[in-house]
Order: C-alpha cells, then sequence, then structure tokens
C-alpha cells in the first residue's frame, strides 16, 4: 500500500487525498484577509474539516507572483498561534514555509508535514527536516522565486527540468537520512511556469510518477485556470475542481485545493466511476 509518513500519521494514498489551505496571511491570491487572525484561521480549519478535508496546510507567507518576503519573526507570530490549535483537530497538519527557523519551531510543536516550495533549499532547511525522525515533507519545484517568477519562464523541456530538479532534491534529503517514504513530490503549477508549461505538466503528469515518489498539486484558483477560461480568481471554482480530478486520475495522490467540499464531492463520484485507478508508486 502507497502511504506517507508524517510525525503523527502514516497517511495511506490509496486514493486521492484532499489538502486543505489555510492562508493566515493578509494578501494570498485568493483569499487574503480572510483568516488572517489566530480566530478566524482555526475557524476556517474546522470548517474544511467538516468539508472532509484529509490534512491541512497552514502557511503565513503569501508566494503570489510578486510577493514581497515576510520578516521570521512576523511568520512565527502568523503561524504558531494557529498550529497549536490545528494540532488537536485529529488530522495531519502540514506548515508551508521555506525558513529553517520556522520549520523547527512548527517540528517542535509537532506539526506533521513541511511543505516547502523552494524544496529545503534556503540555508538550514534540509538539515531541520533531516533531523526529524518521522515528519513529512512536500518537494515543491519553483523556477526563480515569488518576487520575479512570472517575469520569463524558460525552459527547454520543463518535464524533463521539473523531474530532473525534483529528483535530485530527493535524493539530497535521502542522503542526509531520510527515509523514502516520508517524501512527496510537487511540480509547483504556477511557480515560474507560463500557462504552457502549466499545461504541459498535466498532461504529461505521468511522467512524473515515474520519479517513484507520491505526487501533490495544486491546481486551486491559479491563473492558467484564468488564462483557459477567462474567469477572474473569484469565478474559478469549476475549472478548479476539473483540475483536480484530472490531476487525480493522473495518478496524482495528494490535492491542494481551496475548496475542500466540492473537490470531495467530485472526487466522490470519479471514485464511483472507477476513475481513480491510476497508477500507483
Ligand atoms: N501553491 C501555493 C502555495 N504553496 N505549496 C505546494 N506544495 N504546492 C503549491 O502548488 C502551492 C504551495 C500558492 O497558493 P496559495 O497558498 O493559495 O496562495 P498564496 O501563496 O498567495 O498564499
Amino acid at each position: 500500500m502507497q502511504t506517507w509518513q508524517t510525525t503523527r500519521y502514516r497517511i495511506d494514498l490509496s486514493r486521492p487525498r484532499v489538502m486543505g489551505i489555510v492562508n493566515i496571511t493578509p494578501d494570498s491570491f485568493f483569499d487574503g484577509g480572510q483568516h488572517g487572525s489566530t480566530q478566524a484561521a482555526l475557524a476556517h480549519c474546522e470548517q474544511l474539516l467538516k468539508e472532509g478535508a484529509d490534512i491541512l496546510d497552514l502557511g503565513g507567507e503569501s508566494s503570489r507572483p510578486g510577493a514581497v518576503p515576510l520578516s521570521l519573526e512576523e511568520e512565527l507570530a502568523r503561524v504558531l498561534p494557529v498550529l497549536r490549535g490545528a494540532l488537536s483537530l485529529g488530522v495531519p497538519v502540514s506548515i508551508d514555509t521555506y525558513k529553517a527557523e520556522t520549520m523547527r519551531a512548527a517540528l517542535d510543536l509537532g506539526v506533521d508535514i513541511v511543505n516547502d516550495i523552494y524544496a529545503l533549499r534556503w540555508p538550514g532547511a534540509l538539515e531541520v527536516v533531516a533531523a526529524h525522525p518521522t515528519c513529512g515533507v512536500c518537494l515543491m519545484h519553483m523556477q526563480g522565486e515569488p518576487q520575479s517568477m512570472q517575469q520569463k519562464p524558460i525552459y527547454g523541456d520543463v518535464l524533463a527540468e521539473v523531474a530532473a530538479f525534483l529528483a535530485a532534491r530527493a535524493s539530497a534529503l535521502e542522503a542526509a537520512g531520510v527515509q523514502t517514504q516520508r517524501i512527496v513530490l510537487d511540480p509547483g503549477i504556477g511557480f515560474g511556469k507560463t500557462a504552457e508549461h502549466n499545461l504541459a505538466l498535466l498532461t504529461r503528469q505521468r511522467e512524473l510518477l515515474a520519479l517513484g515518489y507520491p505526487l501533490l498539486i495544486g491546481w486551486s484558483r491559479k491563473s492558467t485556470l484564468g488564462r483557459l477560461t477567462g474567469r477572474p480568481v473569484g469565478d474559478r471554482l469549476v475549472a478548479s475542481v476539473a483540475a483536480a480530478l484530472a490531476a487525480a486520475q493522473l495518478g496524482a495522490r495528494l490535492l491542494r485545493v481551496h475548496d475542500v467540499a466540492a473537490t470531495v464531492d467530485a472526487l466522490k463520484l470519479w471514485e464511483a466511476a472507477g476513475l481513480l485507478g491510476g497508477p500507483a508508486v
């Protein structure tokens, strides 16, 4: 059985799992400012669990194109109180950060997963994860950095380059002693990629499964869906659910989404129809 080892849970990936997004930020591209206080963020966590989320992914810093980096102090002030509360809700809790100090503080609280858009490339990050005995980790691909990543992303073969990067990061982590079962990979939809690059990563997603790790995918509300449909971010629910289903059908086992209830409903139908039999790793 395919699983993801995390601090407190071994997550069964024999079917797709829904990771609900909790942005404790004033400026996230879709829900900025909606769950900015600790109380509002925890209420949102509980709401997402009622809707069927399997995992909660909490972040204090927006990584939207052009986002301004946040100080460590401000990030800790935003995320730690919410993490403390979320850890009692009975599901795996993930921290979306690239700062080693934030990872360490979150892991000290008992957080289950480190989700890093820089794939542990910031100083000290890899060492923090490697020093932990069991936490899960998501390594994401990004070309450039959020401030400038959408200015002119260039690839020869986007699939080959993303796959090579992710394989190298996973190898670095394993060389530092992290077990394969703790690692999942994410091609980073929208992170230094044009709409064409993102769509190639969907149509050829199966090639990433060949790396031998579970895939986590985040299409939710992203601009490529706006390019395809002509709709603003607030009107991309249907396209987001469709993208999540397509990713699941093509073998992704972790879906990072804002719209948990709609995604869970759609997955139930896809599962009943036998469309989620994508190749397990
Ligand atoms: N996307 C965002 C943030 N973190 N992590 C992973 N692993 N994969 C993703 O695709 C991903 C991610 C951006 O979405 P969101 O958190 O809603 O927006 P913002 O960064 O503006 O807070």
